[in-house]
């Protein structure tokens, strides 16, 4: 048996439960019966017998038992490591590097400083050829290769910087985003920073753990939208909120959707529910619309938990009004009709832009699948304090953007020997890939995700004039973690034969649109195999019958 701490306990039945040590004191009695019931899901069970924000304070205990060598972490107990470590942000990768984790951060808005930059580096910089970082789909960062014997460093130096690793896994609200380019953007209405931070601060104490909000019944995503690009995808978040000038005032509002999410079982697109919030009211309902979440969700089925099955189940009229009574009595306002004469054609944000501060631009250079060699976070610091203000932003496209160069800096910051790697002019599939962690790290993954989309992209624009950038999204199974669905091309971990025998294979999406009237790609075919010699054809294919893509004279590749 694994070693258990001393506030943990087997649950026999409901009455023995401690409140505090299962994390069940904030839940009124209905929410705690659900949690407790027999048709209750194996994470409830796994919350009820132990709150996972309980290793906040027990991981620097294990480590030092480890690094005492009074315990290894093989003799811990089962749900800690794999699932409970969760609430502190690290994820044992067990099927792919036993004894290492992934920290996941929360980066609202995806900002960071040149010291956070480094503080990052020096996190993975003791794990060699094991570390190195990713910008998630989320414009968030992760980190790779930690021990336990180390976690409680690397958590005290996440907190350091400024940043936190905490509620970033399992049953917690998930890095809020916003707008890549709040606060230099001409077309912006609001700066979505200070909203985004806010949020974050509400739901995880400032950084360091918020008990009232570690038991919900599922992940939730939340994303605030300021410009009609719609960065953050709202139409695939939980909640989304979307700022909006409301006529009569002329007052910034934020329209509310609701319930957007993929899954194994259920893709769904946010829907509005005919609210608006002020400014001042952006944080409260969302912590209202959790607490909702947190009280009345379904904790039986794990597929049937995410907050639109929800709201579906109480009726938006209801789900309305219990937010709105969970806000302190709020009467919420009805949405604010938009309309406009012209179309928005959704803004690349790679390459040199000019901000709205005159003499200043912003540059997007293109992370390839969004991977970080450890000593890339270094260089990425000194680069954006050499010719920037010492600040970038990372995407949901898994890209990032020096920011507040001056217009005399643009050339000096294009010839660093980093940007010949992420390279600000990438070529038109490079600059639309995304991809998920796939099987290199992740243990629910079909197929190898981000060498194998590098290595098809520059294969295929050896091969091919592309005449625009078409966005492929490549995802190592149905979670969707890399969000096949909003992409021109999204590729999906799937079975597939070949001879008879199961290979690894993909489904392909086709027709994602994004921004504005955003729809999801529909499935296009399935039981491809993943092996470029079937893979490369096929997407060549694709690229000229869909996308106007022609054969490179010089090669004469044809479809
Ligand atoms: Fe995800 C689980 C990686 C964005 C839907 N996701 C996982 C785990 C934690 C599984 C695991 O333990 O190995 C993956 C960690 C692999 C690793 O080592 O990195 C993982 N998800 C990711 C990231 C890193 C993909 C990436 O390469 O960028 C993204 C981290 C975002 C962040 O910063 O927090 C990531 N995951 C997403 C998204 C996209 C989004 O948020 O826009 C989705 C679909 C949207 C959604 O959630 O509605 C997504 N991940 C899932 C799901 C399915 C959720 C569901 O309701 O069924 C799982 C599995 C689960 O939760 O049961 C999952
Ligand atoms: Fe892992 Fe699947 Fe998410 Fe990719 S989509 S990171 S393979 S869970």
């Amino acid at each position: 048996m694994g070693r258990r701490l001393a506030c943990q306990a087997a649950v026999e039945s409901p009455s023995e439960v401690d409140l505090e040590t299962s994390g069940l004191r904030h839940l009124p009695q209905a929410a705690r019966d659900r949690a407790l019931a027999k048709n209750a899901n194996k994470f409830e069970k796994v919350k009820v017998a132990k709150c996972g924000s309980r290793m906040w304070t027990e991981i620097p205990e294990l480590a030092e038992l480890i690094r005492r060598g009074e315990t290894k972490w093989e003799d811990l107990e089962l749900d800690d490591i794999d699932i409970r470590m969760k609430w502190a942000g690290l994820f044992h990768r067990r099927k792919r590097h036993p004894g290492t984790f992934m920290m996941r951060l929360k980066v609202p808005n995806g900002e960071l400083t040149s010291a956070q930059l480094r503080g990052l580096g020096e996190v993975v910089l003791p794990y060699g050829a094991d570390g190195c970082g990713d910008i998630t789909t989320r414009a968030n960062i992760q980190l790779r290769g930690i021990t336990m014997a180390e976690a409680d460093r690397a958590i005290d130096a996440v907190q350091a910087i400024g940043l936190t690793s905490y509620q970033t896994g399992m049953d917690n609200v998930r890095n809020i985003t916003g707008n890549p380019i709040a606060g230099l953007d001409p077309h912006e209405l609001v700066d979505t920073r200070p909203i985004c931070q806010e949020i974050q601060d509400m739901i995880v104490n400032g950084g360091k753990g918020n008990p009232e909000l570690v038991n919900l019944p599922r992940k939730l995503n939340i994303c605030v939208s300021s410009t009609r690009d719609d960065f953050p995808h709202t139409h695939i978040n939980d909640v989304g909120l979307e700022a909006v000038v409301e006529p009569g005032s002329g007052e910034v509002v934020y329209n509310v959707v609701i319930g957007g999410y993929f899954s194994v079982k259920r893709n769904a697109v946010s829907f509005p529910i005919d609210t608006s919030v002020t400014r001042e009211q952006v944080t409260p309902f969302c912590e209202a619309v959790l607490k909702v979440f947190r009280d009345h969700g379904e904790r039986a089925n794990r597929q049937k938990t995410r907050l639109i099955w929800m709201v579906e189940a109480l009726g938006i009229e209801k789900f309305r009004d219990l937010v709105g009574e969970y806000m302190g009595g709020v009467q919420l306002a009805r949405s604010v009709p938009v309309s406009h004469a012209e179309r928005w054609e959704r803004r690349d944000l790679i390459g040199v832009h000019p901000q709205k501060q005159a003499g200043l631009c912003f540059v997007g250079a293109c992370v390839p699948a969004g991977r970080i060699p450890t000593a890339d976070f270094f260089e990425m610091a000194d680069v954006a304090e050499r010719w920037g203000d010492g600040t970038v932003r990372l995407t949901c496209e898994e890209n990032v953007i020096f920011v507040n160069v001056p217009e005399g800096n643009v050339e000096g910051l294009l010839a660093e020997p980093l940007l010949q790697r992420y390279r600000p002019d990438a070529g038109l599939l490079e600059r639309g890939l995304v991809s998920c962690t796939g099987s290199q790290f992740c243990g629910l993954a079909l197929i190898e995700t981000k060498n194998r989309a590098m290595r098809l992209v520059e294969a295929l624009e050896a091969e091919l004039d592309i005449p625009k950038t078409v966005r492929i999204h490549w995802t190592g199974c149905p979670n969707s973690c890399g969000q096949a669905q909003v992409a021109d091309i999204g590729l999906m971990g799937a079975p597939a034969k070949l001879d008879g025998k199961a290979v690894e294979g993909v489904k392909i999406f086709l027709g994602g649109k994004i921004g504005e009237g955003a729809e999801l790609a529909q499935e296009f075919e399935a039981g491809i195999p993943a092996q470029e010699e079937y893979l490369l054809p096929k997407l060549r294919e694709i690229l000229i019958e869909k996308f106007g893509a022609t054969p490179k004279a010089s090669n004469g590749a044809g479809p």
